[in-house]
């Protein structure tokens, strides 16, 4: 293990001075997320054992069946974050609407918001493969000590001041950024301490693998079938390898560190993709951009994009340069 077994604890408070706003406050929020990022975890890693699978009975406002492990996994998020006090703001895949926290109170000087999907990739749970957890940050927009609002949360992804993601796989990790390159940080689960592991993660410019979930081909746009097909072809370097998880951190977890694309586009059945822009893209992207790779709907940067709603959709195509430029390529071309 490299980084002199340094923890995520001490990496964050040695990193606080570097980043531009360093009043502490990121470095307890993101403390705060370390620490339900284990307690999930412990739950995750029973979830086998005991009988916590399958659906709750409720559905969230997307329509989709809610494990009770998304229940429990948002519930630990929002009680970390609100309890130690560190936000005005959370939205989470989970929640129809933005939570405030004491936001109108004129003493409560928190000006981060977060948005949160607290157990991505859910349906895999049953099935004992990996999830994950994201989370995106920022300032909030309004003036602090005012009710944080609608415009709070709707920010472009190129005003995130933090972003990452947990990965409950074989390991447990955390993989963040602060605008400053990408580090992840492993969790040793005999102490309970996450170390660094990872450090200064980049994407391979060139990759091998790609990543998308071939059973909706017939409905994809001629760009993205036409790439498709590019990745099967032989010649050079080519045919790709295929390999879809199904899990979007683990997929792109795997690409960052071998090499690949990953792809959710818009079809005939879904128009605007599946992926939610502001609690799955945009971190993922701030991610993709920090370790060297790219990210877009195929057109337009995904952090470029204004978002207009809490919970909307966007076509996304994230991971190493050239790979992603190749693709944007074959959508221009089939327009
Ligand atoms: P979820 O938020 O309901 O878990 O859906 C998001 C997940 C991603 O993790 C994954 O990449 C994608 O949905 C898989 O979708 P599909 O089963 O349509 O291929
Ligand atoms: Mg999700």
């Amino acid at each position: 293990m490299s980084g002199q077994h340094q923890t995520l604890g001490e990496f964050i408070i040695k990193n606080q001075s570097a980043f531009q706003y360093s009043s502490g406050e990121l470095s307890s929020l993101l403390n705060s997320i370390r620490l339900a990022a284990k307690v999930v975890n412990h739950e995750v890693n029973k979830a086998g054992l005991v009988d916590i699978i399958g659906a709750a009975g409720d559905t969230n406002i997307q329509g989709e069946d809610q494990q009770k492990l998304d229940v429990y996994a948002n519930e630990k998020f929002i009680q970390t974050m609100t309890k130690r006090n560190i936000v005005c703001g959370i939205a989470s895949e989970e929640e129809d609407d933005f939570i405030a926290i004491n936001s109108q109170d004129k003493n409560n000087g928190n000006k981060y918001v977060v948005l949160i999907d607290p157990l991505d990739g859910s349906s895999n749970i049953d099935v004992n493969v990996s999830v994950g957890t994201i989370f995106s940050i920022y300032r909030r927009v309004t003036p602090v000590g005012t009710p944080v609002t609608i415009d709070d949360f709707l920010q472009k992804g190129s005003e995130q001041v933090a972003a990452g993601y947990v990965v409950y796989g074989t390991s447990t990790m955390i993989v963040y950024t602060t605008g400053a390159g990408v580090n992840g940080f492993t969790l040793n689960p005999a102490i309970g301490s996450f170390y660094l592991s990872h450090p200064k993660m980049t994407f391979p410019e060139d990759g091998h693998i790609y990543s998308v979930n071939e059973g909706n081909y017939i409905h994809f746009p001629q760009g993205i079938k036409n790439y498709i097909k590019y990745c099967q072809q032989e010649e050079g370097d080519r045919p790709y390898t295929s390999r879809y998880i199904g899990s979007l951190v683990s997929d792109f977890h795997r690409n960052m560190i071998k090499g690949g694309i990953y792809l959710y586009p818009q079809s005939s059945k879904n128009p605007k993709g599946k992926l939610r822009l502001l609690y799955e893209c945009n971190p993922i992207a701030f991610l993709a951009e920090q370790a060297n790779g790219k990210s877009s709907d195929g057109f337009t940067r995904t952090l470029d994009v204004q978002p207009t709603e809490l919970h909307e959709r966007v076509p996304f195509i994230c991971g190493s340069k050239n790979m992603v430029e190749k693709a944007e390529e074959f959508m221009r071309n089939a327009k």
